[in-house]
């Protein structure tokens, strides 16, 4: 059995292999990255047609989307002997599922402009205005979050799920915006336990030498 995971972890691709950490799993990664036209080769669109990592392919099952990507690992490598991450129940699956959808979208087009103009982007061509209003739009839905976690410690069980990788994972372009976690401090508390955890950080480590 081979499982594969396309794309650098200095994208998108940290999804997948966040939980494949979390889980343990045994995988080849093959750090595609976002720009160079790696993503846009015959070789590479035979697999995913959009043209983007991540790219999950499980043994010829090929899963495309993010988001998709660790659902998909957190229920097909579910009971492997790391704690799972994945649903025990309808409500924890339902739980899983509106908050993995909410995060990309209610949140993720705000957070990833948050990124780019206050870190990523040349300094000379960011736009700090459209930084600003994209933590201002961003202050609903992180209150919607807010008022979760007033009764739990996360988002859809007494124990960290894949609901947390990809809400978190989202927010994590957020998190350097002070001003908008301060008004939210569950969420900025929850975020820095969740961004805390080893799985994470070694992909982030990934991320460095990529
Ligand atoms: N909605 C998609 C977006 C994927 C996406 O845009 N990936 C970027 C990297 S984070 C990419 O592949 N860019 C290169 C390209 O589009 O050629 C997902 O969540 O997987």
């Amino acid at each position: 059995m081979t499982l594969k995971i396309y794309g650098t972890a200095a994208s998108r691709a940290a999804r997948p292999l966040w939980v494949a950490r979390e889980l343990g799993l045994v995988y080849e990664h093959i750090p595609v990255h976002y720009l160079g036209g790696g993503t846009r080769t015959a070789e590479f669109l035979a697999i995913n047609p959009n043209g983007h990592i991540p790219v999950v392919d499980d043994d010829g099952v090929l899963v495309w989307e993010s988001m998709a990507c660790a659902l998909y690992l957190a229920k097909r490598f579910k009971g492997g002997g790391a704690p799972s991450l994945a649903a025990e129940n309808h409500a924890e699956q339902a739980e899983i599922l509106r908050w993995s959808f909410w995060v990309v979208t209610e949140c993720e087009k705000d957070a990833l402009t948050i990124l780019m103009h206050r870190v990523l982007m040349p300094k000379d061509r960011r736009k700090p205005e459209l930084a600003d209003e994209a933590e201002h739009r961003l202050l609903a839905p992180l209150l919607v979050l807010e008022q979760h976690l007033q009764t739990r410690s996360y988002l859809a069980a007494e124990r960290f799920t894949v609901a947390d990788v990809c809400v978190a994972s989202v927010l994590a372009w957020a998190q350097g915006a002070a001003g908008l976690m301060a008004q939210c401090p569950r969420v900025d508390e929850w975020l820095r336990r969740c961004l805390a955890r080893p799985a994470f950080k070694a992909v982030r480590e990934m991320a460095k030498s990529e």
